[in-house]
């Protein structure tokens, strides 16, 4: 028995449905509503005690942070290796799965609740707000919410994660020009991690990931979307789209 707990088909819940349908694995899908707050509910701070997706539970045993889920499928599991098997292309693969959880998924991260959580708390009021905070399991996620929610972030540190995203978008750029994957001839995790953030970014940001400034990274995002894995985990059911939309013009803006 395999389940998958995660929220609608992006970043850190797109990582790891990414893998598990490249992968090829039969497995159990737990929609978590993050719009809902259902990953603070106790049912699932059981599961995940920090109270983030996803979470993968392999005959009765948890596993939480994407990166980690991911490695453990492509190593637990039949089907087509996921990982260079070459050490020092696997120890490539790494860095680029590492950058993403400590650079790219965070400032990507905090310019997107700047810009979605009005939509998905100002049907709360304050004090129906202020007992969903009390369940996050995470200071640093209440911290995360709260100012979201109230005064917003401040322009310095909008432009600041702004000018780490695009780091991050030259980054890859710059490596493409090198090699067709990630990390190196084969796809991988790293490819897989990458994508997770940068899906929406032609669309939500055409000045930032474009023909003429990125041609490679257009490139690899196209071949990325070729792949039967990659469109059967975007596929998967997306119940907060309009609420998603609604935000990312907003992170659009900043990220021009
Ligand atoms: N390092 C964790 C981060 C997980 C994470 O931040 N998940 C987000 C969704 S992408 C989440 O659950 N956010 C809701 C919350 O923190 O309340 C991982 O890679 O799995």
């Amino acid at each position: 028995m395999l389940d998958l707990y995660h929220a609608e088909p992006a970043a850190n819940s797109l990582k790891s449905l990414i893998a598990i349908k490249e992968k090829g694995v039969a497995f159990a899908s737990h929609f978590v509503n993050l719009h809902e707050f259902e990953q603070h509910e106790p049912w699932f701070v059981q599961i995940n005690p920090n109270g983030q997706v996803p979470a993968l539970v392999h005959e009765g045993r948890v596993l939480t942070e994407s990166t980690v889920i991911n490695e453990y499928l492509d190593e637990a599991f039949a089907g087509p290796a996921l990982r260079p098997a070459d050490p020092y292309l696997r120890a490539r693969m790494r860095i680029w799965t590492k950058f993403v959880d400590e650079y790219f998924c965070p400032a990507l991260s905090f310019i997107a609740w700047h810009h979605m959580i009005h939509n998905i708390t100002d049907k709360l009021t304050p004090s129906q707000f202020e007992a969903k905070i009390a369940r996050i399991p995470l200071k640093e996620q209440q911290d995360k919410w709260r100012t979201a929610a109230r005064q917003g972030y401040s322009r310095e540190q909008l432009e600041n994660w702004g000018r780490q995203v695009r780091t991050s978008i030259e980054r890859m750029e710059r490596q493409l020009r090198e090699t067709p994957w990630l990390a190196g001839g084969e796809f991988s995790l790293a490819d897989v991690s990458c994508f997770a953030m940068a899906a929406e970014m032609p669309r939500m940001s055409p000045n930032l990931m474009n023909a003429t400034d990125t041609p490679r990274l257009m490139k690899w995002h196209a071949a990325m979307h070729e792949r039967a894995g990659v469109q059967a985990a975007l596929a998967m059911p997306n119940p907060v789209r309009a609420t998603m939309e609604a935000g990312r013009s907003g992170m659009g803006n900043t990220l021009s």
